[in-house]
């Protein structure tokens, strides 16, 4: 009963010695040394080789390591198998703190008091209040709805977008694509927590930044996108920075990562780039959830958390 672990762009090891620290009778081998390929029934995988996954025959479960599984689904030899993603309250406080982060940075003039800063300039400006602003999360799911609350508490107006309606105590919300112009207008902080999916592949466009409120109190919209990158048509964004239709914005993730050196979103103006690290997934936490998952399962109880084949998330 052997789980296997296929991570790409991180360390293995890492992972390793946390299925080993809590499982100590597991057998636990690398994607990347010799292994056998009949024992495993468990895999746990972040990017793996696409074809990996098929070569298992008795594989039981595929365990995403991240609460997204585009790096799955994007597998023409994905098995129809039952596919579990991360949700934990780890990943969840961590993009939490990122989105309450940026938001802030943004609503308290970050760009020009770094920019008086450098230029060694005691430059005050009127700060508006929290209840003035409007920020409208996409997607309220496990990481939007917690944004929510966090935000919620500091005293923003909020808003909420998703493919279903849903009703959410002291926000306003709108669903499906009926539902986006209306929520964009009266949206001054755009956050996006979507997945990537083929309805979110390219939907925040020159059209969608155009749409959103311009009579807010920050002379701008600002965009904060820490879903996925493929969900924004970078060079619109790029755009929007530059000619000031976007008053600023915060992206966690891109179309191709790491960003490439000449990509001109490094150079465009009130623009925060992090490098995917809105909420990493912490090989100690996320263990204990896959372990305590493949307990249940082994003890007849089931799966939680399983991604819909079709919605593709
Ligand atoms: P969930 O599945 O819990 O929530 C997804 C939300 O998106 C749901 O509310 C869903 O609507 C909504 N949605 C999906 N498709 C559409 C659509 N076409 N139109 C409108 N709304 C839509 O996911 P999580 O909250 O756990 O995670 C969200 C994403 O965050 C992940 O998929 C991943 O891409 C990203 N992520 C990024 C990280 C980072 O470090 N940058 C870390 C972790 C996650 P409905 O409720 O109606 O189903
Ligand atoms: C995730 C991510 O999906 O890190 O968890 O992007």
């Amino acid at each position: 009963m052997s789980i296997l672990i296929a991570v790409k762009g991180w360390n293995p090891d890492h992972w390793i010695h946390a299925l080993k620290a809590q499982a100590p009778d597991r057998q636990v081998v690398l994607a990347s040394e010799a292994f056998d390929r009949d024992a495993i029934r468990y895999a746990l995988v972040w990017k793996p080789e696409p074809g990996l996954l098929k070569s298992l025959p008795n594989l039981q479960v595929i365990f995403s390591l991240g609460a997204g599984v585009d790096h799955l689904t994007t597998d023409p030899q994905l098995p129809d198998l039952p596919v579990v993603r991360i949700v934990d309250p780890d990943l969840t406080q961590r993009m939490t703190e990122w989105v309450l982060l940026q938001v802030l940075m943004h609503h308290r003039q970050h760009f020009h008091y770094a920019a008086a800063q450098a230029a060694g300039q005691w430059r005050a400006r009127r700060q508006w209040g929290a209840a003035d602003v409007r920020v409208g999360v996409m997607g309220l799911g496990v990481l939007g709805l917690d944004a929510i609350r966090a935000l919620k508490a500091l005293g923003f107006q909020l808003r909420g977008w998703s493919r279903t309606p849903k009703v959410i105590e002291g926000v306003q919300t709108w669903a499906g694509d009926e539902g986006l112009a209306p929520f964009l207008a009266a949206t001054d902080i755009l956050v996006s927590l979507l997945p990537l999916t083929a309805e979110t592949t390219g939907l925040i466009d020159a059209r969608l930044i155009d749409g959103l409120a311009k009579d807010g109190p920050l002379g701008g919209p600002v965009l904060i996108n820490a879903g996925r990158g493929r969900s924004q048509v970078e060079g619109d964004v790029n755009a929007a920075l530059r000619d000031g239709r976007l008053k600023g914005a915060s992206l966690d993730v891109f179309a191709v990562e790491p960003l490439p050196h000449d990509s001109p979103l490094w150079t465009a103006p009130n623009l925060i780039i992090t490098p995917h690290v809105a909420a990493e997934s912490d090989p100690v936490a996320l263990s204990a959830y896959v372990l305590s998952q493949i307990a249940g399962h082994e003890a007849g109880a089931g799966l939680a958390n399983l991604v819909d084949r079709k919605l593709g998330y």
